[in-house]
């Protein structure tokens, strides 16, 4: 049975340490519930944005981890961020992918390839140091630790159903300009 995709977020804010995230679509609310702080940036407006969001910020702080949680559908509109990614080989950075086949946020239309797409195989042809899919929660648990101390950039594919919120349902929080200045805040104790 595929993951629910809180319960993902849930284990991984649970093995974050102090890494700054960067949540985008059905993450996005989910995510401002379980870890309200000041050390995350989302990215909605910019469909398929997360990653590079998350690269610009790696590079700028390779002291911290930078996880990024990205959509299906938003990450096979930006397909080339894979490569750009790999190219610039941030070994901080994690790039979550929840797979759930559809644009959820959209009105759940099934994506190009359906739940077909190997996001791992891309990842590996673009130059990723390494990508792994999992399906199951206590996978997740269990190797999370590692995967977050490992060198990057590596995709991790999560199987998971469909988010209970979405920011067309939920809103969509703190206005971008906002979440990176006190993103800013924090990074520079400024
Ligand atoms: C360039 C562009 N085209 C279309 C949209 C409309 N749009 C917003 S969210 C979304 C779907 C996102 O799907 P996915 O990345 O799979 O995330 P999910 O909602 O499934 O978590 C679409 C098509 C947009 N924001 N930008
Ligand atoms: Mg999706």
């Amino acid at each position: 049975m595929a993951m629910k995709p809180e319960d993902a977020l849930q284990a991984i804010a649970a093995a974050r340490g102090d890494a700054v995230c960067v949540p985008t679509m059905t993450t996005s609310p989910a995510w401002r519930t379980i870890a309200p702080d000041d050390l995350s940036v989302g990215c909605v407006g910019f469909m398929g944005g997360a990653s590079s969001l998350g690269l610009g910020l790696a590079l700028a702080r390779p002291d911290r981890r930078v996880l990024v949680f990205d959509g299906d559908g938003s990450l096979l509109m930006q397909l080339g961020s894979l490569a750009t990614v790999a190219g610039a080989a941030p070994r901080n950075l994690v790039h979550f992918l929840f797979k759930n086949g559809v644009y959820h946020t959209s009105g759940a239309q099934e994506i190009p390839g359906g739940g077909g797409v190997d996001f791992v195989l891309m990842a590996k042809g673009a130059g990723y140091r390494a990508a792994y899919a999992i399906g199951e929660l206590s996978e997740l648990e269990r190797r999370l630790p590692s995967l977050l101390s490992a060198e990057g950039p590596i995709l991790v594919e999560l199987h998971t159903g469909l988010a209970d919120k979405t920011p067309m349902t939920a809103g969509m929080g703190t206005p971008f300009h906002q979440q990176v200045e006190r993103l800013r805040a924090q990074l520079i104790g400024a």
